[in-house]
């Protein structure tokens, strides 16, 4: 059986770039070629005709990027018979024949076997899968328990030199270098439920970690391979097993000695407080990191109890201290224009901003995205209608959606008065003491 997957058009912008690690993963599970639309720059046409003579064609599918996917399977199915299998954070969002929502390397290598004798049974067997539009699709729930059985990325499968040449960067705020990036995952599920985040319905509420010696070992090819000087850890939350986060530390601290090299770390997509300690913090400076991002996400505890973020401003306070007794600079997200919010929420958080002693605090408008908790809430209320999401968290004028207590001008005058604190602050890697 052929095998082809799609990383489709509009997975990059001007200043961005999505890599497509899900599918290192997949190759690994499944015989396949890659189509990589941001490397090859192919449009949906040519697309459309590189898929002819596969059986089975495979694309992800990210929220912001559903109507290109659409026009692909148009195109495709004008040409072909291939069975069309949609995956990713959003792949219930748009009609094909099979869709597999979120951690899929199981799920797609059991359906691809099934094709093979396929019985509707056998099919609807399958957890995690949805039929088309004809059924909505089932939350996942194939989660793998080891995830070094799940393989060792290819990176040179996955282009990373051309993406590299592309200019391919990931970001990190406290690197004004330009070093070589490349992303690493090496753990999969968080046990939170923010009601703004799809992460624990895709990959599972359950913490699971690849080897210590998995991830030494991927840092070390990308170092020596692929030329990489700053790993991204792209983990939903690297350190919430916090000796397993130190073991990792101390690994990296002992693989950069051993080679005598200068290699810098980032883990952008935050991490949670609580298991943030100082000891945990100083090996992170001397394993290479520059920054912290945390994520209070308001400074309104009215707001904080509806996102169900679980968290206590007052510690978060103490644990910026204690980065910066670390000798790391400390990022903050923050979301405003949560639904329910009003001006008094937004007083707050503007208030909680420009006293903190954060290095710098990035503010996203708030949208609702498709597989969280918030998303269903508003469309039940008819707040909002199912429709392609332009995702937005800059510009007050252009958001989809505006909470009906609050006003754009609102939000754009917020916008203004913590603009201070949005913009870079921090001191650059290089210029960072090394703790103590
Ligand atoms: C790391 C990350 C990023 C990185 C990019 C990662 C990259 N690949 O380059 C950065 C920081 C750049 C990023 C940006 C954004 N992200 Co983001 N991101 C993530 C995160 C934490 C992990 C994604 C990842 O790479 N996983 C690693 C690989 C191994 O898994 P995977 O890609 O999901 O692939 C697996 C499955 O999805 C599936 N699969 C994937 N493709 C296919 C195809 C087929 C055919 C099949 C069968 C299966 C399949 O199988 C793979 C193996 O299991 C997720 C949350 C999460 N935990 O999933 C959010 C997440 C995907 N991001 C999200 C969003 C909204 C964004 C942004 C739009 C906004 C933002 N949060 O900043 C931007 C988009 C870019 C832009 N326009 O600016 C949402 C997506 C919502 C949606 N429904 O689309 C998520 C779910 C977080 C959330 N808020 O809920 N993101
Ligand atoms: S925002 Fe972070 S802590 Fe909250 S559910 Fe998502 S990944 Fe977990």
């Amino acid at each position: 059986m052929r095998v082809l997957l799609i990383w489709p058009t509009g997975m990059k912008g001007d200043d961005w770039m999505l890599f497509p690690l899900g599918l290192g993963y997949l190759r690994n599970a499944v015989p396949c070629d890659i189509l990589d639309c941001s490397i090859e720059n192919v449009d949906n046409e040519a697309i459309a005709e590189r898929a002819r003579g596969y059986d089975v064609v495979g694309i992800t599918v990210w929220g912001f990027n559903t109507h290109n996917v659409r026009n692909i399977i148009d195109r495709i199915r004008a040409r072909s018979s291939a069975r069309i299998v949609v995956g990713g954070p959003s792949a219930g969002l748009v009609a094909a024949d099979y869709a597999l929502l979120g951690e899929a390397e199981e799920k797609f290598a059991t359906l691809l076997a099934q094709f093979a004798a396929p019985t509707v049974e056998q099919v609807d067997a399958i957890p995690g899968l949805g039929v088309g539009t004809e059924r909505a699709p089932e939350m996942p729930r194939v989660f793998s328990d080891n995830l070094d059985e799940l393989g060792v990325i290819d990176y040179d499968a996955l282009r990373l030199a051309d993406y590299h040449r592309a200019g391919y960067k990931y970001w990190m705020y406290t690197l004004k270098d330009k070093f070589v990036t490349a992303p690493v995952m090496a753990t999969r599920g968080c046990p939170y439920k923010c009601t703004f985040c799809a992460a624990p319905a895709l990959q599972g509420t359950k913490l699971r970690k690849h080897s210590i010696e998995y991830v030494i070992d991927s840092i070390e090819t990308l170092y020596f391979k692929h030329g990489v000087r700053q790993v991204s850890f792209l983990d939903d939350n690297l350190t919430l097993d916090a000796r397993w986060a130190k073991k990792l530390c101390e690994a990296i601290i002992r693989f950069k000695h051993k080679h005598n090299i200068e290699l810098s770390f980032s883990t952008s997509n935050g991490v949670r407080y609580k298991t943030l300690d100082l000891e945990l913090l100083k090996l992170m400076r001397r394993a290479g990191w520059g920054e912290i991002v945390l994520a209070p996400e308001s400074g309104s505890e009215r707001t904080l109890i509806r996102m169900r973020k679980e968290l206590d401003l007052d510690v978060v306070d103490e644990k910026v201290d204690l980065v910066h007794r670390a000798g790391l600079n400390a990022v903050a997200f923050f979301i405003v224009g949560y639904p329910g919010e009003m001006p008094d929420d937004l007083e707050q958080s503007r208030r909680y901003i420009m006293n903190s002693k954060f290095d710098r605090a990035i503010v996203n408008l708030f949208n609702p995205i498709p597989g969280t908790p918030i998303y269903d809430e508003l469309l039940a209320a008819g707040e909002i209608k199912p429709k392609e999401i332009k995702i937005n968290y800059r510009s007050a004028e252009a958001l989809q959606y505006v909470t009906p207590g609050l006003t754009r001008d609102a939000l754009r005058r917020f916008q203004l008065d913590v603009s201070e604190k949005t913009r870079f602050r921090e001191m650059w890697l290089k210029d960072l003491p090394l703790a103590a």
